[in-house]
């Protein structure tokens, strides 16, 4: 990888709106969004070997096991798309996965970790809404509630992880697609600068 690569990671409690914000981001840096919750649900929805063994697991809301998600994002940022940077939805997800990224990412970082920040009551209020519209299997109330604590035992405790390492950006998920949107610009923008100036 050289230099001018884009490594970015979105990161945010279930219903934060990661996805939404992804792909917006991802179009700007000219990179590609790569979200293992969008992998694991195509291969659901097509019906291969993947997809029916992780189906019930994500269902429930469980995370898939390590080795299988850590081996999907592998094959994915060795894709030739992926080579001069990509934006990461979803994962890692907890420790371990963390430890397998820098390994695939051969001693270089991540150029900046965005959390979205979100108020419980609002994602669930929110993906309960997604839910009337589109139907995913996971938004009951009962799996997004479990979702939310499986994110503050798993992958809450990564933030700080991320912060120890200088790369964070955090910002307020509440506020219409827009308002969002633009304070992540800012709060990238500025990280990615202080970065280059180091
Ligand atoms: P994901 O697909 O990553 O799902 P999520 O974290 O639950 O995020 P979600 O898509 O719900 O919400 P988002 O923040 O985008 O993972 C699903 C499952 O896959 C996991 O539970 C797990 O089983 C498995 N999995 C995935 N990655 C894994 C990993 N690394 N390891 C192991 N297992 C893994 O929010 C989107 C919603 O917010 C939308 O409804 C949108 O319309 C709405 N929204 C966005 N911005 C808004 C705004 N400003 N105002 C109002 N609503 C907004």
């Amino acid at each position: 990888m050289t230099d001018t690569t884009t490594r970015l990671l979105i990161i945010g409690p279930p219903g934060a709106g990661k996805g939404t914000q992804a792909a917006q981001i991802a179009e700007r840096f000219g990179v590609p969004a790569i979200s293992t919750g969008d992998i694991f649900r195509a291969n659901i929805k097509g019906g291969t070997p993947l997809g029916q063994q992780v189906q019930a697991i994500i269902e429930s809301g469980e995370l898939v096991p390590d080795s299988l998600t850590n081996e999907i994002v592998a094959d994915r940022l060795n894709q030739a798309d992926a080579a001069a940077g990509f934006l990461l939805d979803g994962y890692p997800r907890n420790v371990e996965q963390v430890h397998a990224l820098d390994g695939m990412l051969d001693g270089e970082s991540l150029d900046a970790v965005v959390l979205l920040e979100a108020d419980v009551d609002a994602v669930v209020a929110r993906l309960l809404k997604r839910a009337e519209l589109e139907g995913r299997a996971d938004d009951t109330e009962e799996v997004i509630r479990h979702r939310q604590d499986i994110y503050a035992e798993q992958t809450a405790p990564l933030v700080k992880l991320f912060s120890e390492r200088g790369i964070l950006v955090t910002v307020d998920g509440l506020g219409t697609v827009e308002e969002v949107a633009a304070r992540i610009a800012t709060g990238l923008d500025a990280q990615l600068s202080a970065k280059a100036g180091r």
